[in-house]
């Protein structure tokens, strides 16, 4: 019941009421032995793609063979199952930073931003606060400078919204997806949506919008989830000291391979 640990672990990270989830205790049926293999695999490895409760299986093994850069199937094949044989350390893209495929990145280093949306948990300028502060993380360690601007096209669009919202990919109200960002590119490309069904804060409790926006940024720039525990695009949210934080090396190896170093401030 590896699958049911993270689901109960994942609700109690993302759900304060947990209760409004309820967790399936039926096995799957039509299971073969390989497919439970590669369950257990995924389990032990990816668990946090079963935080996304209804992810079929197919769709759990094309987000590892994307990982691993492999062909994606969406099936237990020849490769796929190779990946699974080798020791998690012997592998050659194991503990770093990713990037997405193609490596997208920004062609220039001055970016604007627009926030179009707020929320209604926060006052307006602790949601520019948390944005200016999220995106300095990542313009503190390489030449990107970030200038917000209200009118006209921004490179990075933010706004917070619920349900359906107009770019397919709909929120799915509180709990489970908390926000999603776009990599570089023209029109949506950089976006950052938050879920508006979420309760945002600026501090402890409920989902810090400064460390998930941070987050979100480093999908807007160009870096896909890393595979080092505790950094910040490791796919798992855990919560730290806004008011402490500072951009982990892996981060910073990954943005700056895309970027590049700060140069000066100026
Ligand atoms: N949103 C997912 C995320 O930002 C959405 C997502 C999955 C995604 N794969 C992606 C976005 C690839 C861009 C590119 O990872 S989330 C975390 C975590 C989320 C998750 O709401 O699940 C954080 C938002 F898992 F890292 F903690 C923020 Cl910090
Ligand atoms: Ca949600
Ligand atoms: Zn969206
Ligand atoms: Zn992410």
């Amino acid at each position: 019941m590896g699958t049911m640990y993270y689901l109960l672990l994942c609700a109690a990270i993302f759900l304060p009421e947990a209760s409004a989830f309820p967790v399936q205790l039926r096995p799957e049926p039509g299971t073969s032995r390989d497919l439970q293999k590669i369950k257990a695999y995924l389990d032990k490895f990816f668990p946090i793609f079963t935080k996304t409760q209804n992810l079929s299986i197919e769709e759990r093994i094309k987000e590892m063979q994307r990982f691993f850069h492999l062909t994606i199937t969406g099936k237990l094949d020849t490769e796929t199952e190779k990946i699974m044989t080798l020791p998690r350390c012997g592998l050659p893209d194991v503990a770093e930073y990713q990037t997405f495929p193609g490596t997208p990145r920004w062609k220039k280093t001055h970016l604007t931003y627009n926030i179009v949306r707020y929320t209604s948990d926060l006052p307006r300028k602790k949601v520019d606060d948390a944005i200016k502060r999220a995106l300095m993380v990542w313009s503190d360690v390489t030449p990107l400078r970030f200038q917000r601007v209200y009118t006209g096209q921004a490179d990075i669009v933010i706004g917070f919204a619920r349900r359906e919202h107009g770019d397919g990919y709909p929120f799915d109200g509180r709990g489970n997806t908390l926000a999603h960002a776009f990599a570089p590119g023209e029109g949506i490309g950089g976006d950052a949506h938050f879920d508006d069904d979420e309760k945002w804060s600026d501090f402890n409790q409920d989902v810090n919008l400064f460390l998930v926006a941070a987050h979100e940024f480093g999908h807007s720039l160009g870096l896909a989830h890393s595979n080092v525990p505790g950094a910040l695009m490791y796919p798992l949210y855990s919560y730290q000291n806004p008011q402490t934080f500072r951009l982990p090396a892996d981060d910073r190896r990954g943005i700056q391979k895309l970027y590049g170093k700060k140069t000066s401030n100026f």
